[in-house]
């Protein structure tokens, strides 16, 4: 794939023990934000100062706290900054798709998805995006559940929606990686090119599943590498009974699916 080329190029190995990324102006940083009027400027001036040449692109549902005209002011003051105003409140996954389809028209190479609210620490930036720009993985997973992982201040309640959440993807659609719930990550730009977004089920955050699932499927290499969460200090989580119960039943969807397929193709055999 000559999508590592450039990008291997511009990046020394040794870029995982320097505090910035290596010069990366193909990467796109997606950053979703529902009523983060607190988390927004912090998370943008953290996640810049990291990646100082990344385009960093916020995707709002129309917050009603004003997210969005914050946003809108970052980006006047930075032309790093873009913003992505979506009508109303539809979704993690949709938010995702639609960042992810501004990125790739506009020549993203690597593309990096992170929450707006200071759980998922910018300065691991690097350590996501240096696999893909040595061109060992296609899809690098900021892992809380692989060695040298943590999880910080969750009560047990979250914590085992997470873990479960994770263990019984992982059963159910037979995939390696520990951590499937998690939502820091950084992917090759062909490699999401190449998974057909009107084909993704999930509205809320078992996008994070059904992504992973499609990117292995399609023969992506995967890589985890060790983050640590720490819950949101500022604003309210979005997560909610109806987002893990989409989450189950998506999964046992996305198996049955495969299995009929796969079940087809053997009786056309026929
Ligand atoms: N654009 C958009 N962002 C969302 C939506 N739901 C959640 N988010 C953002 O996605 C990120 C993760 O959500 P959060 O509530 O922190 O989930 P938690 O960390 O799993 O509790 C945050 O940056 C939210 O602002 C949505 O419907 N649309
Ligand atoms: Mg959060």
């Amino acid at each position: 794939m000559d999508h590592a080329g450039p990008d291997a190029a511009a990046s020394p190995t040794s870029s995982m023990t320097t505090p910035t990324a290596p010069a990366s102006p193909g990467t796109w940083i997606i950053l979703p934000t529902y009523d983060e009027k607190e988390n927004v400027e912090g998370a943008s001036t953290a996640i810049l100062g990291v990646v100082p040449d990344a385009t960093l692109l916020i995707v709002d549902d129309n917050s009603p706290d004003g997210t969005g005209a914050i946003a809108d002011q970052l980006a006047a003051r930075d032309p790093r900054i873009r913003v992505r105003h979506r009508a109303r409140k539809m979704g993690l996954g949709p938010a995702y798709l639609d960042g992810f389809g501004v990125a790739l028209a506009g020549g993203a190479t690597v593309i990096c998805q992170i929450d707006a609210d200071g759980s998922h620490d910018p300065a691991a930036l690097p350590s996501l995006i240096a696999p893909i720009a040595r061109g060992d993985a296609d899809l690098v997973i900021g892992s809380r559940y692989t060695r040298g992982g943590r999880v910080e201040d969750w009560g047990i309640g979250r914590r085992l929606v997470s873990r479960g959440g994770s263990l019984f993807a992982r059963t159910v659609l037979n995939l390696r990686p520990n951590d499937l719930t998690g939502g820091f990550k950084a992917w090759r730009g062909v490699t999401l090119a190449s998974i057909p977004f009107d084909h993704v089920h999930a509205g809320g955050y078992v996008f994070m599943i059904e992504m992973t699932f499609r990117a292995s499927r399609a023969g992506a290499r995967i890589a985890e590498v060790p983050i640590t969460f720490r819950d949101r200090r500022l604003g309210r989580s979005k997560m909610s009974r109806r987002i893990i119960a989409e989450a189950l039943l998506v999964v046992l969807r996305l198996r049955w699916d495969e299995l009929l397929a796969r079940a087809r193709r053997v009786v056309g055999r026929r």
